[in-house]
């Protein structure tokens, strides 16, 4: 990676990766995107920031020539609960943004990412120890995104020769930037709730088992993979990925080993109770770790232990 190009750099991924990668690769080097420009923000205050609307293919097109860019990090899209209230427009966004971003990467050979999610599962998939080839039959908007966004990683690659790159997240755990509108959001939450007010009233029932995985860990796998030697990868759609199956209350009493009188409760949203019991309880991440070496460093404890010590020290 050179030159390299993130769209949704203001989203919670973004905002993280724009500043690693400009650590790891100069901050000339990096073109952060975004369709908002909020002044307050590193991404925009401390280097490259164009203002980029992703269904604009001519104005991705004049950027990735004016920058001379190489690789493309395109992470622009409505999340779960935000594509199942806005289906129409989550179509638009997610399928309109990626093909415009496959389009100005194969015009341009350019090395692709793109994230998929746990969502590109659905309730016919098996739900443990779930396989990286497997059935992909889900139940909402964002799923259908998710799915159709590999297959078009996957006809890209065999068709054109996109180096298309790309993993299937879980839940992401950020104490730097609020996710919008996930399923998984409730196990960021929880932590600020934890802290401000020794209490949490979870959105997701008790019992509920998700993949999920800390931001550190999230950065990382992107810069290894897209750093790996093309000649190994052999999924162009996305990789399965996960550093830990957990349910609200494993949380919880994990926060309560750090804040004893925290206590957690139920008001569960019908919606995302819904999509959350549509999606795995735990990847099989077997591929992703012998063909570019995934090794995520945070568990459960850990990650508690860094996300209350990182908010304390924020507020
Ligand atoms: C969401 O909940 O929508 C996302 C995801 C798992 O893709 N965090």
């Amino acid at each position: 990676m050179k030159k390299i190009l993130i769209t949704g750099a203001l989203g919670q991924i973004g905002s993280e990766l724009t500043l690693k990668l400009r650590e790891v690769y100069g901050a000339e080097n990096v073109v952060a995107t975004d369709i908002k420009t909020p002044q307050n923000s590193k991404v925009v205050s401390e280097g490259i920031f164009e203002q980029l609307d992703v269904t604009d293919a001519a104005r991705m097109n004049d950027l990735v020539e004016t920058y001379d860019v190489d690789t493309f990090i395109h992470l622009a899209a409505l999340l779960s609960a935000v594509a199942e209230a806005k289906p129409k427009l989550a179509w638009d966004l997610n399928m309109g943004g990626l093909l415009n971003a496959l389009e100005v990467s194969r015009e341009h050979d350019l090395t692709f990412f793109t994230p998929s999610s746990i969502g590109a599962f659905g309730p016919t998939t098996p739900k443990d120890q779930t396989p990286q080839v497997t059935i992909q039959r889900p139940t909402t908007m964002y799923g259908v995104t998710k799915v159709s966004g590999e297959l078009l990683c996957d006809y890209y690659h065999q068709k054109f020769g996109v180096d298309t790159r790309s993993v299937r997240f879980p839940g992401l755990i950020s104490y730097a930037t609020l996710p919008g509108g996930g399923t998984t959001d409730y196990a960021v939450d929880i932590y600020y709730e934890a802290l401000a007010n020794h209490s949490y009233a979870s959105f997701i029932a008790e019992g509920t088992y998700m993949d999920m995985m800390y931001m550190p860990d999230a950065i990382e796998l992107i810069i290894k993979l897209m750093e790996a030697p093309a000649d190994k990868l052999l999924n162009r759609n996305a990789y399965n990925v996960s550093a830990m199956s957990i349910a609200p209350e494993d949380i919880a009493q994990e926060i309560q080993k750090h804040i004893p009188d925290f206590e957690l409760s139920y008001d569960v949203d019908p919606v995302r109770q819904h999509i959350a019991e549509s999606w795995p309880n735990a990847l099989d991440t077997t591929s992703a770790k012998e063909e570019w070496g995934f090794s995520p460093k945070y568990d459960l404890k850990k990650m508690t232990e860094d996300m209350l010590k990182q908010l304390k020290k924020k507020n």
